[in-house]
């Protein structure tokens, strides 16, 4: 069955060659997952760039920040022939009861009129900062809330994933409000706007033994002291979304509600996009549910890859009923695709 989305044909828009690496020892592995926001007429993505160290035949390397290496970072190895060495998912690398992740991510930001041909940054916009960025920084999300753009990322360090968030008005200058969910925890996507005089943000804790990995929403008076925290979605058996889900970027006003585009993945690890409808008034409110996802991994890029059958969007721009999603494909290459905005709440099941 053919999925919602109309792939760009221009698809792949960013491979690794396409970005320079943040300095000469690094070479970029994968460029995936952007925030996306519009600015002065311009669509902007805010890149996930991966870079990783040079491997040999003996051993295996990956970058990490360390303030006062050269560069401010340094890198770790691990002889290939440790038999405590497990490198068996590409993403990474598992030595002696650590989990170490095989590239180190920051932020680098692309422009373009068209939305289709974009111009790279030739330096980061944002590399990771102290105790808890020291593995790098991930698929942000940009959220412009009362004037102010919100970026929400992953930040990965051996203290775990938890969300970090940077704001900025004008793209120069950045407040640093550190960790604003602790570990363990990613997708956290802000709603643009404050409902019952709350600001409101989807995210999604985890605990590997219980309960799983599920959507959760939670409110806040300022955009840093979350509470109130619900369980709004839970991955759901004989599904496409079996596994775990998270949420994409900033849900999207509708005339039925909030429509927030998700990943899910499956115990094959197939990530693909569906999408629910939440309460206009009361967003901890579930109202639809795509049965089948509206898009899914399928064209060559998507299927084969750093870590193949991956379609993962945390960036979309709206114009009317027309969404452009820009969504990274097996974790290494970026592309963009379009949808209507009613045909996906034609396709939700109430
Ligand atoms: C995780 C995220 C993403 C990544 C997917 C697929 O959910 O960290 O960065 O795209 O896994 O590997």
């Amino acid at each position: 069955m053919p999925d919602l989305a109309t792939r760009f044909e221009q698809n792949p828009i960013f491979s690794p060659v396409d970005v320079p690496p943040s300095i000469p020892d690094l070479m970029v592995r994968c460029v995936l997952n952007p925030g996306v926001f519009r600015r002065d007429g311009k669509t902007c993505l805010l890149l996930r760039v991966a870079e990783d160290a040079e491997d040999s035949d003996t051993v295996v390397r990956t970058p990490v920040l360390a303030p006062n290496a050269p560069n401010g970072i340094a890198v770790l190895e691990f002889e290939r022939a440790d038999p405590d060495l497990d490198l068996s998912d590409p993403r990474f690398i598992v030595h002696r009861g650590e989990t170490y992740l095989s590239t180190m991510s920051h932020l680098r930001l692309a422009t373009s009129t068209d939305g289709v041909q974009f111009e790279v940054a030739p330096k980061p916009l944002l590399l990771g900062e102290g105790a808890h960025e020291s593995f790098g920084i991930e698929d942000c999300r940009v959220t412009e809330i009362e004037g102010r753009f919100y970026l929400t990322y992953s930040a990965v360090s051996a203290n775990g994933v938890g969300i970090g968030m940077v704001s900025t008005e004008d793209w120069t200058e950045f407040t640093r409000h550190g960790i604003v969910l602790p570990p363990h925890n990613k997708d956290c996507a802000p709603f643009p706007e404050r409902i019952q005089g709350s600001y409101w943000t989807l995210h999604r804790p985890f605990d590997a033994l219980i309960g799983g990995r599920n959507i959760w929403i939670s409110r806040s008076p300022d955009l840093l002291h979350w509470g109130e925290h619900v369980c709004l979605a839970r991955k759901r058996p004989d599904h496409w979304d079996c596994e775990r889900i998270g949420a994409g970027a900033a849900p999207i006003r509708t005339d039925e509600g909030w429509l927030e585009i998700y990943h899910g993945a499956d115990h094959d690890s197939r990530y693909c996009l569906g999408a629910m409808l939440l309460g206009p008034d009361d967003p901890t409110r579930v109202l639809a549910r795509s049965e089948h996802p509206i898009m899914e991994p399928s064209a060559p890029y998507e299927k084969e890859g750093f870590f193949g059958n991956v379609v993962f969007c945390n960036g979309h721009i709206v114009d009317g009923d027309r969404i452009t999603i820009y969504y990274g494909a097996s974790d290494q290459v970026v592309c963009g695709a379009t949808m209507l905005v009613s045909e996906i709440l034609a396709s939700l099941r109430r």
